[in-house]
């Protein structure tokens, strides 16, 4: 059973554990996430992201009891050892705020690279409140854009919208062509993030990101200047100009021909 688990995780690229995270826990941290719909528009000013809808916070110190419960889960339905064989370099949440945009699909940094995504759903989590929609294989398989593309155009790529309860577990390779969906409904959406590197990889626990403070607002990738506001506007609005951009791109890489010669 256990092999089959990670076997799945390392192919398929992402694992939900069948056993959820204890409610008082999730309970217990969900009181030190503040109500980001409660921020002033002045606020709002002062963090990229807020217009796309998507953005992180520090889960400070809070973190400790349900990293413990999410390697102990992991261990027991997968046999990974997240803390002897990772180390943990980022604990936050991801806020998908009210009205957001759908992201573009994207991995979590470099394609070759295979840190573990931890997320946590904090609050149920339905398909009108911006699930994780995320495209099972595509960190074997595809490694460009315009394999991505062109998987989507024939219909061999399919994508899996992972709705779920509060305490759910989803870990996936950070590899692994994923996006936050937009939330229609009211209220936020919350999903705590652990990054965890190989120990081989990350001999240092990077401190500084362990204890963000609680509450501090960061944006998710646009920063929070007139050119950054301008931009991420446009990528809202105007997402397949960039998809454009990026497919054109990756036809220029050797790896996307490469790809087209193992058909
Ligand atoms: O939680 C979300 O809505 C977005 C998650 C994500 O993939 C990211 O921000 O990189
Ligand atoms: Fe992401």
């Amino acid at each position: 059973m256990k092999h089959q688990n990670t076997a799945s995780l390392l192919s398929k690229g992402y694992f939900l554990p069948k056993k959820l995270i204890p409610k008082d826990q999730i309970d217990e941290l969900r009181k030190f996430i503040p109500n980001v719909e409660k921020l002033s528009a002045e606020q709002h000013q002062n963090y990229g992201g807020a217009y796309a809808g998507h953005v992180n916070i520090g889960l400070g110190k809070k973190w400790t009891a349900i990293y413990a419960s999410i390697c102990e889960i992991v261990f027991n339905e997968t046999g990974v050892k997240l803390e002897s064989e990772y180390c943990l370099i980022s604990a936050g949440a991801n806020l998908n705020l009210p009205n957001s945009f759908n992201q573009r699909f994207h991995t979590d940094g470099d394609y070759k690279l295979d840190n573990l995504i931890i997320h946590f759903y904090i609050g149920d989590v339905c398909e009108k409140n911006g699930p994780h929609e995320l495209v099972p294989w595509s960190n074997k398989s595809f490694p460009t854009y315009a394999n991505f593309i062109f998987g989507r155009l024939s219909g061999k790529l399919k994508t899996s919208c992972l709705t779920g309860k509060s305490g759910q577990i989803i870990i996936r390779y950070s590899n692994l062509w994923h996006r936050g969906t937009s939330n229609t409904s009211k209220v936020p959406r919350y999903a705590g993030t652990f990054v965890m590197a190989k120990k081989a990889v990350v001999t240092e626990i990077d401190g500084q990101s362990l204890n963000q403070k609680l509450g501090v607002i960061q944006s998710n990738g646009f920063k929070p200047t007139n050119f950054g506001r301008a931009y991420e506007i446009f990528s809202c609005r105007f997402g397949f100009v960039l998809g454009l951009t990026r497919f054109l791109s990756s036809l220029r890489q050797k790896s996307f021909w490469l790809s087209l010669s193992n058909l």
